[in-house]
């Protein structure tokens, strides 16, 4: 790559990296050089027509600012309570209100411009997710021809979804600004042509590619993986015994942001279906579930917290025994070799998401077990991860039967049966492993078609 690399991403690391995503841009971007932009956590509104260095070493770190109303309005607003629910398939939950796009639009539109002045005419453009949609547009319509991929962390919203966007339209004409639009999923793939299908301005090309209007996209699936080599070393030495004296016999963990969408009340219910459906009164299986805070101004995750509070005390106020409490429900993040360490310990790790892009935790838990006694996951046909991961048990989270049913084969599953469909998952977790990731959507975007001349058109 003659130019820079320059990563654009919401949340942009400040100490030391740590998370999936975040390590693996870091990796690349130690390995490529180059620049990191982002929104800077500090609330401080001065200088918003800039950016600043949030540190040159050993790449350099950009960060634009958001006022208190933008905060409120591109990013708990239109990111959180519109994209977020249309791509989850929660339509119920969508809040549109017009300064939520405004301001999704104005954000967009400045970062396009700031990013414009400094950008090299070889340097190419990585945008992450769902906070950034429109950049493409804005940047072509300020002239810049450089290659431009996008990534989509979350699923591919539903055709009859994106009906509920204030101006539907502008998700396929967002998306074609740009030279490479990646997806977790060969499914999100296939629901993004349908988009282009039903769009009498698209076009598909001989080659697979998209040519919508003046742009020509491709779009492809490139699952996203995790360090899985950095995780078997963390598992392999970490502490996995917090309990002391209550140490649960039969461990089933659960490690999400507490987000309506990774289906907790429905995993809380289902291990009320497991407790009651207990034959063996000594099985004391125990539920931990940690839940990192996340958007917490939302009201849609407050209503979600109260409700997950109400469901576990009622199931913990009808089956705890004075030394056992089955459901553990952590509403705190946990420090992350802990949480690697508490995985190898369980004998089953339960996810069990409504709609999800890939789900890292599904794969972490693979890569944490002890290959010569390793627990068994329990995943839900709506993560992404569930594409490739045939080694789980893969349950409808719906159905609270056939998961409560899931666990207690996954608890009664002899060691060889566990091994083989380990070593299934642990094969899918190495291959799709994050360093894999970047080089091949690195390779895939070098490789598009470039925009070579501009027709500027309105910014949204
Ligand atoms: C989005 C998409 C896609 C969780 N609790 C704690 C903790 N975690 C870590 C996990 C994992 C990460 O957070 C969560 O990643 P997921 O992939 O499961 O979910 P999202 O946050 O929704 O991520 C998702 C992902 O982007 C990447 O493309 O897979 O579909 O929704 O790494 O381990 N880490 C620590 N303490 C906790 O309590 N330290």
């Amino acid at each position: 790559m003659a130019g820079r690399l320059i990563v654009v991403s919401n949340r942009i690391p400040t100490g030391d990296p740590s998370g999936g995503l975040v390590v693996a841009l870091h990796d690349a971007l130690l390995a490529r050089g180059g620049t990191w932009i982002g929104a800077d956590p500090d609330p401080s509104e001065e200088g918003r027509d800039r950016l600043h260095d949030l540190g040159n070493v050993p790449y350099q770190k950009r960060a634009f600012r958001l006022s208190a109303a933008e905060r409120a309005n591109y990013y708990s607003g239109y990111a959180n309570s519109v994209l977020w629910p249309v791509c989850h398939r929660r339509t119920d939950l969508v809040e549109i209100r017009s300064e939520y796009r405004a301001d999704y639009l104005a954000v967009n539109l400045r970062l396009a411009r700031l990013i414009a002045k400094e950008l090299g005419p070889q340097d190419v453009i990585w945008v992450h997710d769902y906070h950034f949609l429109p950049l493409a547009t804005m940047l072509r319509s300020l002239g810049v021809t450089n290659r431009i991929g996008f990534f989509l962390h979350i699923p591919f919203p539903n055709i009859t979804d994106l009906d509920v966007l204030p101006r539907p339209k502008d998700f396929a004409r967002w998306l074609a600004g740009y030279n490479l639009v990646g997806l977790q999923t060969r499914r999100d793939v296939a629901r993004a042509f349908e988009m282009f299908r039903a769009d009498p301005r698209a076009e598909f090309l001989r080659d697979g590619t998209v040519k919508f209007e003046e742009n020509i996209v491709s779009v492809a699936s490139f699952p996203i993986g995790i360090d899985s080599e950095q995780i078997e070393g963390i598992a392999a030495r970490a502490d996995t015994g917090p309990f002391g004296a209550a140490d649960p016999r039969e461990l089933i963990i659960g490690a999400d942001r507490l987000d309506y969408s990774k289906g907790l009340p429905q995993k809380f219910e289902a291990f009320g279906r497991l407790l009651q459906g207990r034959i063996d009164p000594q099985a004391r299986p125990t539920l931990l579930q940690i839940a990192s805070p996340s958007r917490a101004d939302v009201a849609a995750y407050q209503q979600i917290t109260s409700e997950l509070q109400a469901i576990s005390g009622r199931i913990n106020g009808r089956y705890s025994e004075l030394d056992w409490q089955p459901l553990r429900f952590v509403h705190r993040s946990v420090d992350r070799e802990r949480l690697i360490g508490l995985m190898r310990r369980a004998e089953v790790g339960l996810v069990t998401p409504l709609a999800d892009g890939m789900n890292l935790v599904a794969k972490e838990f693979v890569a944490a077990q002890d290959p010569e006694d390793p627990g068994v996951l329990v995943l839900s046909r709506f993560a992404g991860a569930a594409e490739d991961m045939k080694g789980a048990l893969l349950i409808n989270p719906h159905d609270l039967d056939e998961t409560a049913g899931a666990v207690e084969l996954a608890l009664a599953m002899p060691l060889a049966e566990r091994k083989c469909r380990f070593e299934d998952c642990l094969q899918v977790v190495r291959d799709s492993r994050i360093s894999v990731w970047t080089d091949r959507y690195l390779a895939r975007l070098a490789s598009c078609v470039p925009t070579l001349s501009l027709a500027p058109r309105a910014s949204a």
